[in-house]
């Protein structure tokens, strides 16, 4: 296997310095069958860390067949909930003790910082895989009553193999969120991490490893998206496949699917929250709330509150507040101790973000706040606050999955549902007022997926999480994610009750 040694300058790797950077297969580390890599570059800096295997389509391959395998002889039927929760409380108490170094895996790789990597990122990914954990021996149908002398019963069986594609915004906690009930229904996986942030993903095939799973079950593929990920959208022995991205590649997913085997899809896609502060808020709790909607992991957050409405009579008051706010945020290296926000993932986000911003001052925004790129070296951008914003402006419209948000005026409940509303996507939407009549009101005139009141940003495994309109299909999180895991099956049995 191809191994990299990169001497870390941080203690919190407590000594591992070496990472296989292989394709995981069949419970081996193995070189991708082309040989050829992809470099995996520093966001704070430009700079190269190491190379990672770029699997291709006989790699995809290899990888189903092992997973069919053991979806037929070890794993599905084979295995009971209670050792599937064994096996998963064990890589959650793995992933409990190397959580340090996953954070700073994930600080390095992504560019978030250490401490929200610690705190969420991987806190998060531990929950989830020990809540799903639980869930593994209560995976149950129903007995349904029909006629006298019958006898029907539903099981909710594993699908087989499954293709799972994530991106590179929240490595860990994806992966987390697509294996957890994936495995705790017995499933075998294929998963691709995104081409820039592989490297916790890798290390979690180590632990996987180590926490006993036979191989097969989980194997993770790194490469490209138009190779390996078309490779599981269009794979005719993938049975259902999840994925998380841009509604560009769910909308191509969703069409390999249908023009293959027409396997089943869940798609968690982007979003352009409108965050909504009405006169009757606790103004600092909204600042600080849209601040963190915004700006929270570089703004490179499907959920972020990027359309903040307020309402005409506290404007001023509160955009004063809030540049305040985003002034305040310490930009800079993510291992820094009071660094909030560290680089956009790569060169690429860097220039998208930056053409939006171009784009915002020629259709005639202001610049409120921010606007540049921050420092010489590294992807890092200003958390930017654009004003006087017109509702077709591509800023309004688009995602950018930056630290840009648009303030916007609204005058009543029903203008800033229309304005809010107004929006091809659906993911989530927040709701400032301390009147609770009204914060309920609007919220279930929202067409979105999550509607936060006084919060924003608080995603939990235990509860639901995904789309309306072009956010995507299906619910992620909590009971919910376990149908997308399962065929229901209907037994009618004849017990003397009926004849032809
Ligand atoms: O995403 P891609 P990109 C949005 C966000 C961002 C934009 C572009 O607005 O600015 O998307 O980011 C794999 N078949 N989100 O281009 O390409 C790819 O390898 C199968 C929102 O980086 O969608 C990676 O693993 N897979 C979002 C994954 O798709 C393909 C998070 C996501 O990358 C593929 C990320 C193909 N043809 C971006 N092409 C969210 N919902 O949180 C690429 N991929």
């Amino acid at each position: 296997p191809d191994t990299f040694t990169h001497t870390f300058d941080t203690p919190l790797f407590k000594g591992k310095t070496s990472f296989s950077t292989g394709l995981y297969i069949d419970g081996k580390w193995v070189d991708g069958v082309k040989g050829t890599t992809i470099d995996v570059v520093n966001p704070s800096t430009g700079k190269l860390i190491t190379k990672i295997s770029a699997g291709t389509k006989e790699d995809v391959d290899l990888a189903v067949a092992a997973a069919q395998k053991a979806f037929d002889t070890t794993w599905g039927l084979e295995t009971p909930g209670t050792k599937r929760a064994e096996l998963m409380n064990n890589l959650g108490n793995l992933m409990q003790k190397h959580h340090d170094e996953l954070s700073a895996l994930e600080a390095l790789d992504n560019g978030k910082t250490f401490f929200w990597a610690k705190n969420v990122d991987v806190a998060d990914s531990i929950g989830c895989i020990k809540y799903y954990a639980g869930w593994a021996d209560k995976i149950q149908g129903k007995t349904i009553e029909t006629t006298n002398g019958k006898l029907t019963y539903t099981r909710h069986e594993p699908i087989g193999v499954v293709g799972q594609i994530i991106p590179w915004n929240f490595p860990l906690l994806m992966m987390a969120w697509k294996i957890g009930p994936a495995l705790a229904t017995g499933n075998c996986i294929i998963l691709k991490p995104s081409e820039f942030t592989a490297l916790t993903a890798i290390r979690m095939a180590e632990l996987i490893h180590e926490a006993g799973f036979p191989p097969g079950v989980v194997n993770i593929v790194t490469g490209y998206g138009s190779t390996v990920g078309q490779a599981i959208s269009e794979h005719p022995h993938i049975e259902k496949v999840a994925f998380t991205g841009s509604t560009v590649v769910g909308r191509k997913i969703m069409a390999a699917a249908a023009q293959t085997n027409l396997k089943n899809v869940t798609l968690e896609l982007g979003g352009k929250s409108p965050n909504i502060i009405f006169d009757d808020a606790d103004i600092d709790q909204a600042v600080k709330f849209a601040s963190h909607g915004i700006f929270w992991n570089q703004g490179q957050a499907c959920s972020a509150g990027s359309r903040i409405f307020v309402q005409e009579t506290i404007y001023d008051k509160f955009l004063q507040k809030f540049t305040e706010k985003a002034k305040s945020l310490k930009i800079g290296d993510p291992f820094g101790v009071d660094t909030y926000q560290g680089p956009q993932v790569s060169q690429q986000q860097f220039d998208r973000i930056m053409g939006y911003i171009s784009s915002g001052k020629e259709q005639g925004a202001t610049v409120h706040y921010g606007g540049k790129r921050e420092g010489t070296e590294g992807y890092f951008i200003q958390p930017t606050i654009f004003t006087n914003t017109k509702p077709d402006m591509k800023i309004v419209q688009e995602e950018i999955f930056g630290p840009v948000g648009v303030v916007i005026k609204f005058k009543d409940d029903a203008d800033v549902i229309r304005q809010a509303n107004n929006s091809e996507y659906g993911l989530a939407a927040a709701v400032f007022s301390k009147n609770i009549d009204r914060a309920l009101q609007v919220s279930h005139k929202l067409k979105a997926g999550t509607a936060w009141v006084n919060c924003v940003n608080q995603v939990h495994f235990q509860v639901p999480f995904g789309g309306y309109k072009q956010s995507g299909i299906g619910r992620e999180l909590g009971e919910y994610a376990l149908d997308n895991y399962t065929a229901i099956k209907a037994v009618q049995i004849n017990f003397g009750g009926f004849d032809v």
